[in-house]
């Protein structure tokens, strides 16, 4: 890694403007989110399995961080066939994990230290080993017969695509006990339920509330866009499916106000917005943008930014209240369902050389090693994350710049047990290494002894403190967090850049703020279309490594190979 780029420090009353912007309702316009994989983050009880216990013990360290939120995948009991999305029982945790009584210290302890908690719901299918599934498929014609999609015949729905086509061939899967075809969209261990039943639609109601209630603040919905079916359509992002989002989103403002709900519909811009809802009938507060990621690792290869460009130009601005979930990376493969063919076969020629890399329609690897551990690259790719408009989410490890081991079952390679420290158990789990849930991460220039957060902290020059830098000189820029945006034009395709300005909220005097960024890996002198600002307009630098100045009677950046600026003016 090479030099790390100078980022202003946080002004003296950042910490009481934060704190003020997320005591209303609306916390989760300003917060920066962070997503952990529970079992490999930290080992409390040295079974070497990361647990709640473990978790609340490092609130402390995403605190330092300037982390405001943290998602914290499913962990209820599930035979694991599909890292806990393979729900056994909705209500409660797996022993693994602890105990409900950990998970609620967790939720009180987050809070004392002012970190939101977000959990995943996973509402379209249950594990098969579900006690609802064994009775489905024991009694037809009892209480919970009805409770997934049976068939006489594997050929309804034909027009509905299989998601997981690594493993799985068909949606339907044969049941010998029942002696029917089931329903499933992922796994064939996953049968979806039949949200066309009114008890299924009450049943998941009581698993919102039974949470809601003990003090979490906002829900993931995963896979959100296949709770129903219906012949002759693709079965995704059906009425019937928004019109129970918008009946759990009535539950939420009625009963739990200030839980948000984050819709995981992995969509093109124009079926994801909907799941914002209508003024009417609201549904999530924010929701992932699954277009817009490929784009951004698209244009660091490409050199230019016409991909992204585009992304935002198609990005339907969300209504009131809503805001775009930002990511570079998360516990899945880096999907690729939203690109088109040529550019899917690109992104596999740049990023996935080696068949083993390549999970489903997407890529299995972790940021560091995507980016070749490139550091300008890498400060590149956050500052965009940090300045466009929405809410970042940070997946745990990339802060430090951790890798993967691609040869990993499914997806676990970018699961690997976070890396604290350079001792033997890397400082996740005091266990015995063998018995780690997953073996940490050895290939060379990523093991524990390279990297791992208790180096990067005591570094100043560290990738780790350079993160942290960056997300509370965002956090001192209130206009960064969320000013509206547009784009300012400039004469290189290499360069984007754009203008966050005023606010939603009432701080429309906010000094609007530049944000500009050389994907080249050549310096660049650009020109910027920005007439409307006087020539003598001060400059306030806040990041970055871009220098910005009237000259020639325009206004023009100079920017480093992969370099960028943040710059408030007036
Ligand atoms: O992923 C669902 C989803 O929308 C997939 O399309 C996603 O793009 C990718 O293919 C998953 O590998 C969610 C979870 O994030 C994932 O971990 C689960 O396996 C899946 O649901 C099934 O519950
Ligand atoms: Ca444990």
């Amino acid at each position: 890694m090479t030099d790390s780029l100078p980022v202003a420090p946080l002004p003296e009353d950042a910490a009481e403007l934060a704190a003020e912007a997320r005591s209303d309702l609306e916390w989760y316009r300003d917060a920066v989110f962070y997503q952990v994989v529970l079992p490999s983050f930290a080992d409390g009880n040295k079974d070497g399995i990361g647990d709640f216990v473990g978790l609340t013990n490092k609130l402390d360290y995403l605190s330092w961080l300037g982390i405001d939120a943290v998602w914290v995948p499913p962990f209820y009991p599930s035979p694991l066939g599909d890292g806990g999305y393979d729900v056994a029982d909705y209500l409660d945790v797996a022993p693994q994990y602890g105990t409900l009584g950990d998970f609620d210290r967790f939720v009180e302890e987050a809070h004392r230290q002012g970190i939101k908690v977000v959990i995943d719901l996973v509402m379209n299918h249950t594990s098969s080993a579900h006690p609802w599934f064994e009775a489905s498929r024991t009694d037809p014609d009892g209480p919970y017969g009805d409770y997934y999609v049976w068939r006489d015949t594997d050929q309804d729905y034909p027009d509905v695509r299989v998601i997981f086509v690594d493993t799985e061939e068909s949606n339907w899967a044969w049941d010998e006990v029942r002696g029917q075809y089931y329903w499933h969209r992922f796994f064939s261990h996953q049968p979806d339920l039949n949200f066309e039943n009114p008890a299924v639609r009450e049943e998941m109601l009581s698993v919102v509330r039974f949470w809601c209630a003990r003090g979490i603040d906002g829900l993931r919905l995963d896979a959100i866009p296949y709770l129903y079916e219906a012949e002759g359509t693709n079965g995704e992002n059906l009425p019937a499916t928004h019109h129970f989002i918008a009946e759990v989103r009535r539950v939420l403002d009625q009963e739990f106000p200030g839980i948000v709900l984050v819709a995981e519909a992995n969509q093109p811009p124009g079926q994801v917005v909907e799941y914002f809802g209508t003024p009417d009938a609201p549904e999530c507060h924010m929701c992932f943008h699954f277009p817009l990621m490929p784009q951004i690792f698209k244009a660091v290869k490409s050199e230019e930014t016409s991909g992204l460009l585009s992304a935002w130009q198609h990005t339907p601005v969300p209504p009131a209240g809503g805001l775009w979930g930002l990511f570079l990376r998360n516990h899945d493969e880096l999907t690729l369902e939203m690109v088109s063919d040529e550019e899917r076969w690109q992104m596999y020629k740049w990023y996935a050389p080696e068949p083993r890399m390549r999970a489903n329609v997407g890529i299995r690897r972790r940021l560091s090693p995507l980016l070749d551990a490139d550091r300008p690259t890498l400060e590149l790719v956050h500052a965009l994350l940090l300045s466009l408009p929405g809410a970042p989410f940070l997946y745990y490890g990339d802060e430090i710049g951790m890798g993967d081991t691609i040869e990993l079952y499914d997806r676990d390679g970018v699961r690997t047990p976070m890396q604290w420290d350079d001792t033997e158990g890397a400082g996740f789990s005091e266990a015995p290494i063998e018995r780690f849930y997953l073996p940490l991460v050895s290939r060379e220039g990523y093991s524990s002894q390279e990297v791992n957060v208790a180096t990067q902290e005591g570094d100043p020059d560290s990738w780790l403190n350079w993160v942290r830098a960056l997300l509370a000189a965002r956090k001192a820029v209130r206009t960064l967090q969320d000013g509206l945006f547009d784009i300012i034009q400039t004469d290189d395709p290499a360069v984007f850049a754009y203008w966050r300005r005023g606010t939603w909220r009432a701080l429309g005097d906010n000094a609007p703020v530049l944000c500009v960024f050389n994907f080249s890996t050549e310096p660049k002198v650009v020109s910027l279309e920005m007439a409307e600002v006087e020539p003598a307009a001060s400059a306030r630098w806040v990041a970055g490594n871009a220098v910005v100045e009237h000259a020639r009677g325009r206004w023009q950046a100079q920017l480093p190979p992969r370099g960028f600026g943040w710059v408030e003016f007036g």
